[in-house]
């Protein structure tokens, strides 16, 4: 027998991620219209700004810029989320990061799922965030041995997308028949279903503990719950929205406009009621899919990141209740602290970087100098900010919140325990700092060494 030629994970998760888009275009009308409200915007910002264009262009970035960044999904049960582990290999995507989200009142825990190297990135960056629901925090014994004795009857895969996963498992991959099947089939799992698989009563029951288990618990899969493209303008997007006819979550999450923009900013538009099934002819409505859009700046090392989670500490007090532009004001008062200049971001060791040689640099006998920032200044050596590829917890609760009409449960809180998470998924969780460290010490490396101050290692 033959061994058929495999394509790449990239391959497929660039498949996989437009045949979700597809399938969430048709089933959200809406998505369209926030797809071509984000593409106006960036159109305009790219006219408005040939800085930007240009980084932009010298990068390989404009032509992915349509290219949808992540997706989330909340799963119920350990033996889907290890499933889950294995089908998002298949496409190279990795769990990355332990997001714990009991602190803000939503009883799940969750990493993403996302392509860990540069070049798989740039090939296509598409990740999921995944959440998996912790029964273990619901009170009551009774409701939360309903949960569990309903989510244990369902399937949330298609046997044909077990034996793929199977296959690529013994083969090392797919053969391009095989890896257009398996994205047919995987996406089975992500697709809405209008029927539930519980009565009204017992939905509403679980409803009432919390939207988020009604929203896992009661229905045949989990649900591609929202899809979030790219904005360079994330404020003018929020303030287009309303006219576009979506009703935009209040705030903006993550932090203010800056001239170096940080971490990750997002806002999305509130969930669509729609109208659903229940077992023995009930219906009703059920909230669960949403539009959001991301704006992604540097990466920040812990350093950087105490000085986040501090400052937004600090601000939450002083933003509480504000409309979004005196949010942002306020945000951006308390943020002030924050060097917003990319010289003082890399001196202070607040942000990470790549470092490359310029042409010149190339050209170069740099003589005895190893201080990079000097050799920056000869024009040698560029700093590349990198971009953060991952989520904010408090972020992320404010998007679980909006969706989920700001209901939150302090009961739940200060039960992170990223272990239990790990053996549900059978793995660990690669830790996220550590990926940004890797490159920015490996680029240091490489340039030093191209100089001919071999690191000593
Ligand atoms: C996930 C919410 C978090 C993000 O971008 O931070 C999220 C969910 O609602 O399932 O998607
Ligand atoms: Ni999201």
């Amino acid at each position: 027998m033959t061994t058929p030629s495999l394509v790449s994970p990239d391959e497929i998760r660039d498949l996989f991620s437009k045949a979700m888009s597809a399938m969430y275009q048709a089933e959200v009308p809406q998505y369209e219209t926030l797809l071509a409200l984000v593409e106006d915007v960036n159109r305009e910002t790219l006219a408005r700004n040939s800085a930007l264009a240009e980084r932009l262009e010298a990068h390989d970035e404009l032509n992915r810029l349509g290219v949808e960044r992540h997706g989330a999904i909340r799963v119920g049960t350990a033996a889907e989320l290890a499933m889950l582990r294995r089908l998002f290999a298949v496409m190279g995507m990795h769990p990355v990061g332990y997001y714990d989200l009991s602190e803000a009142g939503v009883p799940v825990h969750s990493t993403a799922f996302r392509p860990i190297d540069d070049a798989a990135l740039s090939r296509n960056p598409f990740r999921v965030f995944t959440s998996l629901l912790r029964l273990e925090l619901i009170e009551s014994p009774t409701l939360r041995e309903r949960a569990a004795a309903i989510l244990a009857e369902r399937d949330i895969f298609t046997d044909g997308a077990r034996e793929l996963i199977a296959l690529s498992e013994s083969q090392g991959g797919l053969s391009d028949a095989q890896a257009e099947r398996f994205v047919a089939e995987a996406l089975e799992t992500f697709r809405w279903h209008t029927d539930a698989t519980v009565d009204l009563a017992t939905y509403e029951a679980l409803h009432a503990e919390h939207r988020l288990i009604a929203d896992v618990v009661c229905f045949r899969g989990p649900h591609i719950n929202h899809l979030t493209p790219r904005t360079l303008d994330i404020d003018e997007v929020q303030k287009r929205m309303p006219a576009a006819g979506m009703n935009a979550k209040d705030i903006i999450e993550g932090p203010p406009r800056r001239d170096c923009p940080i971490l990750l900013r997002q806002t999305s538009f509130k969930a669509l009621e729609e109208p659903t099934h229940f077992k023995g002819e009930g219906q009703g409505t059920h909230t669960a899919r949403f539009g959001e859009i991301e704006q992604r700046g540097v990466a920040l090392t812990g350093k950087g990141r105490a000085l986040y989670d501090r400052l937004l500490g600090a601000s939450r007090e002083k933003t509480r209740g504000l409309a979004n532009e005196t949010h942002q004001q306020a945000l951006a008062e308390v943020f002030g602290e924050f060097p917003d200049d990319e010289v003082t971001l890399r001196r202070e060791e607040l942000a990470f970087f790549e470092y490359r040689l310029t042409d010149a640099g190339h050209a170069a006998d740099a003589g005895h100098e190893t201080d990079l920032e000097a050799l920056i200044e000869q024009g040698l050596v560029t700093a590349r900010p990198i971009t953060y590829e991952d989520f904010l917890p408090v972020s992320a609760a404010g998007i679980f919140q909006s969706n989920l009409g700001g209901a939150q449960n302090d009961a739940y809180a200060g039960h992170a325990n990223r272990e239990a998470f790990e053996a549900a998924l059978g793995a660990a969780v690669t830790d996220e700092l550590a990926l940004y460290a890797e490159r920015e010490t490996a680029s240091k490396a490489r340039v030093l060494k191209t100089l001919g101050h071999a690191t000593e290692d």
